[in-house]
């Protein structure tokens, strides 16, 4: 599956940690080569009821929108911690589940994560985007002030491992981690939309680094999306954007 491989993993592969261990060093795989297999958990459903399921989770779907303006309503925790559960059932390369959700409520921490993303956020518009990236923008009325950071309960950064430790110290690989990651937070959005609540896939250029270091995230973790979840504000507008219809996505043979 070479074609899958993203540059970093094959930066990786390219160094001597490609998983051939040192002459001295054990293997030591992170689950037993021995590990049990167990019978699948699966009941079958009538042709109807899953035609009938695949329209209704598309038209739920089909109702997620992207939200810029949100309210200071309270959200239980329980429910983003079943969000977060949801996420986290997402497949993953050898099963390293290569995911950190950092879930912020604290005023403070917030208020620090905004002022850390206006500032950049501010030269990205004026210096680093350049004109035909902000011409591209301007339908959907962005800019670098950013209100949401502290009016939304919750801010979920998602954190990607590029790698972990096993317990023995070993350096542990986290194969097709930018897949892995990507997919968990597809069911994260959903599970958000689910849940009643709505979010804002934002992916704060330039911030990376400084908001690692805010969240005391090791050097292992990469941010890769920061995700304000809550109730919209009222009278929130949206644009009026329409999506591609089944026959300018699919393609059958
Ligand atoms: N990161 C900036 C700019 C931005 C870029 C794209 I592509 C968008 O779809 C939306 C915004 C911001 O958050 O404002």
């Amino acid at each position: 599956n070479e074609d899958l491989q993203t540059p970093d993993q094959i930066a990786d592969i390219d160094k001597d940690d490609s998983g051939e261990a040192d002459d001295e060093e054990e293997l030591v795989p992170a689950y037993p080569e021995n590990l049990e297999h167990i019978p699948l958990n699966f009941q079958k459903i009538t042709i109807e009821e899953s035609i009938k399921r695949s329209n209704e989770f598309y038209e739920l779907l089909n109702k997620r929108r992207t939200v810029r303006h949100f309210s200071n309503d309270p959200v239980p925790r329980e429910i983003i911690a079943n969000i977060i559960k949801a996420a986290g059932t997402a497949p993953s390369g050898a099963h390293t589940e290569p995911w950190t959700y950092v879930v912020v409520s604290s005023m403070g921490i917030k208020e620090k994560i905004r002022e850390i993303i206006e500032q950049e956020e501010e030269i990205n518009y004026k210096k680093r985007m350049g004109k035909v990236w902000t011409t591209d923008l301007k339908p959907f009325r962005t800019n670098w002030i950013k209100e949401y950071l502290t009016e939304a309960p919750y801010l979920i950064l998602v954190f990607k491992q590029m790698y972990s430790f096993k317990s023995n110290g070993q350096k542990k690989l986290h194969y097709y981690n930018e897949q892995s990651v990507s997919l968990a937070c597809g069911l994260l959005i959903a599970a958000v939309h689910y849940a009643g609540l709505v979010s804002l896939t934002s992916t704060p250029l330039n911030c990376g680094p400084a908001l690692r270091t805010l969240l005391e995230r090791p050097m292992n973790e990469k941010l890769t999306l920061l995700l304000p979840v809550g109730y919209p504000a009222n009278n929130c507008l949206v644009p009026d954007l329409k999506r591609k219809s089944l026959d300018k996505i699919l393609i059958e043979m």
